[in-house]
């Protein structure tokens, strides 16, 4: 069985990454919208930086996916991750701003919606990341749900985040990707994580404990010709978690904020991961950071596992 298709030839890989998809070892792909609109400098690119170095660390490829100067990269250099971090001319590109960005021949910082149908392009299986797009609170009247959960029902891609943040209707999250037919399941816990904090107070429709779990169902899942990804929930570690009280009154304060002043659209989610940082004094980029370097030791280990298979 062939699970390592051509990479497309429109994309441009690094060697180390070419290298090691041709020789079917592990790759996890990265976002870049979480570098230029997710998180402040400079701990943006620390945090960059660091993940790559953890995934290296298992003995697992990195691939940060962008778009730079029009070329949709797979694999970046530490000069690349410095742009993206720092430059003002970096756009929030989801699948339906790359042929725009490209065209444009711009910088584009790619979503998980841009970065799983990138990944699955250049047949990388595994994807790692703090949050993922949702349904907005208030999606009823304003229709916001974010491409990431199309996605999810298009790429073959495990996509690995920390849960859905209550800047989002989590409820209607999971609705929407049950509807989808997207597996979601939850890493070592029953409930179904909330970014921040441990507990969202949802039960998580499928529990996986080991990562070898987790790449036998993905084979499982591809293997049947099921389309699409899975969402793998890894709740924040214990010691780093924010407790639910707490963050909530902070989002609902952001939220208000994001009201008051109109902003919507692409917008609305960096706006408020920014504002949330504000608002906790620093306390939700602590947070997040931990997060994402515990998914990065989750993605790693489910990448070995599914290339071992
Ligand atoms: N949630 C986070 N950090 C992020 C994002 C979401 O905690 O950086 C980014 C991701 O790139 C995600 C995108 O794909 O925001 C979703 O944006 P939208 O809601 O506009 O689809
Ligand atoms: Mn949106």
């Amino acid at each position: 069985m062939t699970r390592t298709p051509q990479p497309h030839p429109d994309l441009v890989l690094t060697e180390e990454v070419r290298d090691a998809l041709a020789a079917g070892r592990p790759v996890v792909a990265l976002e870049s919208t979480i570098i230029s609109h997710g998180m402040p400098y400079p701990q943006s690119v620390a945090m960059a930086t660091e993940v790559e170095d953890i995934i290296r660390g298992h003995g697992v490829v990195p691939a940060t996916i962008a778009v730079l100067d029009g070329r949709a990269c797979i694999g970046l250099t530490p000069e690349n991750l410095e742009l993206l971090a720092t430059s003002k001319d970096v756009a929030k590109a989801s699948v339906r701003d790359l042929p725009y960005v490209m065209a444009c021949g711009g910088h584009g910082a790619t979503t998980v919606a841009a970065t799983m149908r990138l990944a699955a392009l250049a047949g990388i299986r595994v994807f790692v990341t703090g949050g993922l797009g949702g349904v907005h609170r208030g999606a009823p009247e304003s229709f916001d749900i974010s491409a990431d959960l199309s996605e999810l029902t298009l790429s073959d891609v495990a996509v690995v985040s920390a849960g859905v943040k209550s800047i989002l209707d989590i409820g209607l999250t999971l609705e929407h990707l049950e509807t989808g037919g997207v597996p979601v399941i939850a890493y070592g816990t029953d409930e179904f994580p909330a970014f921040f904090s441990r507990s969202s107070g949802f039960k998580a429709p499928m529990r996986a404990d080991t990562p070898e779990e987790i790449a036998a169902m993905m084979r499982i899942k591809w293997a049947l010709g099921i389309t699409g990804g899975l969402n793998i929930a890894n709740p924040v570690p214990a010691a780093d978690e924010i407790p639910v009280e707490k963050i909530s009154a902070i989002i609902d304060q952001a939220l208000a904020d994001m009201d008051a002043l109109g902003v919507k659209g692409k917008d609305a989610t960096p706006y408020l991961l920014g504002r949330i940082v504000e608002i906790s004094g620093g306390a939700s980029l602590a947070a997040n950071i931990a997060l994402v370097k515990n998914n990065a030791h989750l993605g790693a280990r489910i990448a070995a596992a599914y290339a071992a298979g």
